[in-house]
């Protein structure tokens, strides 16, 4: 990849998109193209045709999606399949009508069949009946494999697709009712122990286990290979391991702070048993995970909205503010109160 490749990011804003741009300068691409959603309708076809076709740019990177965690899933069904598709649709045929061979397509992890056996190799798409509570999601995601793959061979294209599995990290969605786990166990233990609350509420049964990837850790491996031109089959980003979610609930009360017990709430939905992705194809090329899930965590919680407010505009080097956070714990004290 020339330095200079003008490089197209769709959804910029958001936890995966902003992070494939910090990634992307890092490795010193300068020439990045965004758009936000009130300059670039990506829902409008004809908007994304003139776009590409003007900017005409060297790699593009699918990051804009509808996301959301199971009950976002679950109750805007229409939505997701909807936006998703048209999304997919008019970026991956917009970029082919303006010329462009490099793409990059991001999905999820949900679009393997719900009971396939674990770890989750890529060949198993497609050989069996999908989760129900992400079926629509899935399916649009799984036309976007299909589309990148159909206009490969039809039209010679090298239009990836990387399946990360659950991710996390800076700008992520930390909505308590469209949220993905993860955010939703910061910011409930942060309360919690704010409050000085005595329980912290889990969603399901806390046995589903998941896999968890930082998302700074996705960005790299997107980047690694774009920059190696791998123009192969699906490929899984994962860690290569897995916890359950009464584990990441007892991992999160620990970075935050909180001491309290938890409870079930057995009227939410579990959803997938298990989704541990086999990452072999990826390590073959290179590419592992580095941010262990405490690190990450902390990370996260550092980030947060609610806590990166309250602390110092210059924030220390990350060194020191795992030490902080770490003191914090250990002291069972606010962030805020810990720091200058
Ligand atoms: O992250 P999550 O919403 O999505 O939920 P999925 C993972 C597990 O955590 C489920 C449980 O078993 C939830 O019941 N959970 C416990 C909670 N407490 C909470 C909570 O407070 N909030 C949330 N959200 N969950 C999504 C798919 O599936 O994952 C998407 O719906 C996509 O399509 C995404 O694939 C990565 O891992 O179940």
């Amino acid at each position: 990849m020339n330095k200079h490749a003008k490089i197209f990011v769709a959804g910029h804003r958001g936890m995966v998109g902003s992070a494939l741009c910090r990634r992307l300068r890092e490795r010193g691409f300068e020439n990045l193209l965004t758009r936000t959603r009130s300059e670039l309708d990506l829902l409008d076809a004809r908007a994304v045709n003139a776009f590409l076709t003007a900017e005409r740019p060297d790699y593009i990177f699918i990051a804009a999606a509808k996301v959301g965690g199971i009950h976002a899933n679950n109750q805007f069904r229409a939505d997701f399949i909807y936006e998703n598709l048209m999304v997919e649709a008019n970026v991956i045929h917009g970029a082919h009508r303006a010329g462009v061979q490099r793409l990059m397509l991001l999905g999820s992890s949900c679009i393997y069949p719900r009971d396939c056996p674990q770890p989750i190799r890529e060949e198993y798409l497609l050989s069996g009946p999908l989760e129900p509570t992400n079926e629509p999601y899935a399916i649009a995601k799984i036309a976007g494999i299909k589309l990148c793959e159909s206009y490969n061979v039809q039209y010679g294209r090298q239009y990836i697709c990387t399946m990360p599995t659950n991710l996390y990290g800076p700008n992520d969605n930390y909505d308590l009712a469209t949220s993905h786990v993860m955010p939703a166990m910061i910011r409930k233990a942060h309360e919690a122990r704010e409050r000085g609350d005595a329980e912290l509420v889990v969603w399901g049964s806390g046995t589903p286990r998941r896999e968890f990837l930082y998302v700074d850790d996705l960005a790299d491996a997107c980047v690694h290979l774009m920059e190696a031109g791998y123009d192969g089959p699906l490929l899984n980003v994962g860690m290569g391991a897995d916890v359950s979610i009464r584990e990441l609930a007892e991992t999160v009360m620990d970075v935050v702070g909180f001491k309290g017990r938890i409870r079930f709430d057995s009227s939410k939905p579990d959803g997938t048993p298990r989704k541990l992705l086999d990452v072999s194809r990826l390590a073959a090329l290179g590419w592992r995970a580095r941010v262990g899930l405490g690190q990450g965590i902390r990370m996260a919680y550092r980030s947060a909205p609610f806590v990166a407010q309250q602390l110092p505009a210059q924030p220390p080097a990350l060194p020191a503010l795992l030490r902080v956070l770490s003191a914090g714990r250990a002291a069972g004290a606010a962030v805020a109160a810990t720091t200058p």
